[in-house]
């Protein structure tokens, strides 16, 4: 069973990822995984911790001359930023230590610094931020790297692009070649593949900057290459649809999960929803005339692309708090407000990238197994030939 979990606070010493469950024989190569940290670093609105810190893994398990070995992986990607942290954080408690700690009292609307702390019984909600943090999303793209590393050995890909950022959406469909060239521009800073639609969320960022307030979106992850059959319909909990929307719905302010056009869909009729369904003789598949149910029926992949899109809440952290009550005296006074990114859409779409990926792997190794990618390729071929035969 292929999967992944992280450790790690965003001040502390270093995340930590934990990948079980991947064949021996992958390539991994590191420069592959710093890019994709790299590009989660990105985007415009990004608060000055980005400036610190300069993310790449550490491999300390799992890999040997450049391929898994079928062990567990583990990952460790430095903080730069805990030499400014050591003395409110520190591992052992000392002397004068609490003098040190940075408290937070006042709990910001909409973070997990409230429930969290009301949870473990603390009166500062720094331990429960520390961890509730966006950085640990550094430690997913890692993860989601060796599993993008697994797809690409099969010829599919998972990418993303920013579809909404604030009052201001693409109005269009983007087409592979385009979402392909804006994963590649790490100049572009909002990760969208229409300039003038990004001149305006530029602008819609800029604003909220200005105004102390923050700003969320919409990303879309789009999957290229799988075949059909992954994921299944016989069991709830087993469905593929299901366990994608999960992992997109666990990225920190993601609120609403969307899958091929599922939102609109559901104000239309059935003849304009569902996607018919033709075979060519040359390729000797199934596809479809278009692609509203997302690459997905029946919690089953289908062979179109899988389309996921994520939707972020603006960020809890506000410049002009919002009215809260202080945890210790339980009056009304402004939440907390510390250093904070004020738009993370197209970081968002990295991790979402991610995610999927990760989700993907798995069902493909559910499917197709394998203790070495030998293994895996030869049931995957098999697989193929059953296509063909079909
Ligand atoms: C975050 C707050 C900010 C973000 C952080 C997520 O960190 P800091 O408090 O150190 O300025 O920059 O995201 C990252 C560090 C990252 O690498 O994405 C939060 O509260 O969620």
């Amino acid at each position: 069973m292929l999967r992944f979990v992280t450790a790690g606070e965003s001040h502390g010493q270093a995340l930590i990822t934990w990948v079980s469950g991947l064949p021996a024989g992958v390539p991994v190569d590191l420069d592959f995984i710093g890019r994709e940290l790299h590009r989660r670093q990105l985007g415009f609105g990004r608060g000055g911790r980005q400036r610190i810190e300069k993310d790449q893994a550490d491999i300390l398990a799992g890999v040997r001359h450049g391929k898994t070995i079928g062990a567990p992986i583990a990952m460790r990607i430095e903080n730069r930023d805990w030499k400014n942290w050591e003395k409110a954080l520190p591992v052992e408690d000392s002397e004068g230590a609490e003098d040190a700690q940075r408290r937070l009292t006042a709990p910001r609307p909409g973070h997990a610094d409230l429930p969290g702390s009301q949870k473990f019984n603390f009166h500062d909600a720094r331990y429960v931020l520390e961890r509730a943090s966006a950085r640990e999303t550094a430690a997913r793209v890692a993860a989601g790297a060796l599993a993008k590393s697994l797809l690409r050995e099969f010829g599919a890909q998972a990418l993303s692009h920013t579809i909404a950022v604030g009052h201001v959406r693409l109005e269009r469909d983007a087409t592979w070649d385009e979402i392909v060239a804006i994963c590649e521009n790490l100049e572009s800073p909002l990760r969208c593949v229409d300039p003038d639609t990004e001149v305006r969320m530029k602008a819609e960022v800029d604003h909220v900057l200005r105004a102390g307030d923050s700003v969320g979106g919409i990303f879309e992850v789009v999957a290229r290459g799988l075949p059909p059959g992954l994921g299944t319909h016989v069991q709830w909990d087993e469905k593929l649809d299901a366990k994608i929307a999960r992992a997109i719905m666990s990225i920190q302010a993601v609120k609403a999960v969307e899958i091929g056009s599922g939102v609109s869909n559901a104000v239309a009729y059935g003849s304009e929803v569902q996607d018919e369904i033709r075979y060519d003789e040359t390729s000797k598949r199934f596809d479809r005339s278009s692609n509203r149910a997302g690459g997905l029926e029946g919690g089953i992949t289908n062979g179109q692309d899988v389309i996921v899109r994520g939707y972020l809440k603006p960020i809890s952290t506000l410049r002009r708090a919002l009215l809260t009550a202080d945890m210790v005296s339980k009056e009304a006074v402004k939440a907390a407000y510390e250093r904070s990114d004020v738009c993370v859409v197209p970081a968002g779409g990295v991790v979402g990238e991610a995610m999927v990926a990760f989700e993907l792997a798995a069902a493909f190794l559910e499917k197709f197994g394998g203790d070495s990618l030998g293994e895996t390729r030869r049931n995957f071929d098999g697989y193929q030939q059953q296509l063909d035969n079909f």
